[in-house]
């Protein structure tokens, strides 16, 4: 992986403030690859891993998985695939993932992307998602809200410090939302 060298982003914020949607956005108009690491904890699950029902506890509590479970994952996907430049959506969400990711894969984001919405507005469109996730009904939404709050806050404060957060406001429309989002990117192009 170090001879790869790949330029990473990382895409963070809250349940629902739009990470996913606007990847999709961001691959269409600048060629990154998306890595979601909760799509490929659900795909290890889908799967029939070892490791499979631990991740489904931890998902349907909204608890972060083990460190090394999710690189092991992002590390696989970045390695087999050709494009050098990736959206990591969703990770680091704790202090530990953040600096075990930078340990195990000596790579450093580019820069941060954090989707800044309120709970009410993440909560309505979470409840009205309805694609079957075991963690979209109301007991979990505010579990992962506080996990959000109590481990995740510290990462984007951390990268702050660093001058690498570009803050987004994600409680407007989709559309809107993906014109900030190009403002930021556009110049990042080489
Ligand atoms: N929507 C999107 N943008 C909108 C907008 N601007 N206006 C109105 N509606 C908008 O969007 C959510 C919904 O809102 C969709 O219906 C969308 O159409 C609409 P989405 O783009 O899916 O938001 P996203 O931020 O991606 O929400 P998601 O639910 O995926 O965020 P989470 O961070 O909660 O979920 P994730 O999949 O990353 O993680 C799930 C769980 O996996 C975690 O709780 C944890 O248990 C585990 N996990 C780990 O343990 N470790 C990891 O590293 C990653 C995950
Ligand atoms: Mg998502």
């Amino acid at each position: 992986l170090s001879e790869k060298k790949p330029k990473v982003v990382f895409v963070l914020g809250g349940p629902g403030s739009g990470k996913g949607t606007q990847c999709a956005n961001i691959v269409e108009h600048f060629g990154y690859t998306h890595l979601s690491a909760g799509d490929l904890l659900r795909a290890e699950i889908k799967s029939g891993s070892e490791n499979g029902t631990m991740i489904q506890n931890m998902i349907s509590e909204g608890k972060i998985v083990p460190s090394e479970v999710t690189i092991k994952l992002l590390e696989k996907a970045i390695v087999e695939n050709e494009n050098d430049k990736f959206l990591i959506d969703g990770f680091p969400r704790n202090e530990e993932n953040r600096a075990a990711f930078e340990s195990v894969t000596g790579i450093e984001p580019e820069f941060v992307l954090f989707f800044d919405c309120s709970e009410e507005e993440m909560e309505r469109r979470l409840l009205s998602r309805n694609q079957g996730r075991v963690d979209d009904n109301i007991d979990t939404i505010r579990k992962r809200f506080k996990v959000f709050v109590e481990s995740s806050l510290s990462v984007i404060d951390y990268y702050n410090s660093k001058g690498k957060v570009r803050k987004i406001d994600a409680a407007k429309p989709v559309g809107e939302v993906f014109e900030a989002v190009k403002a930021v990117f556009a110049p990042a192009l080489d």
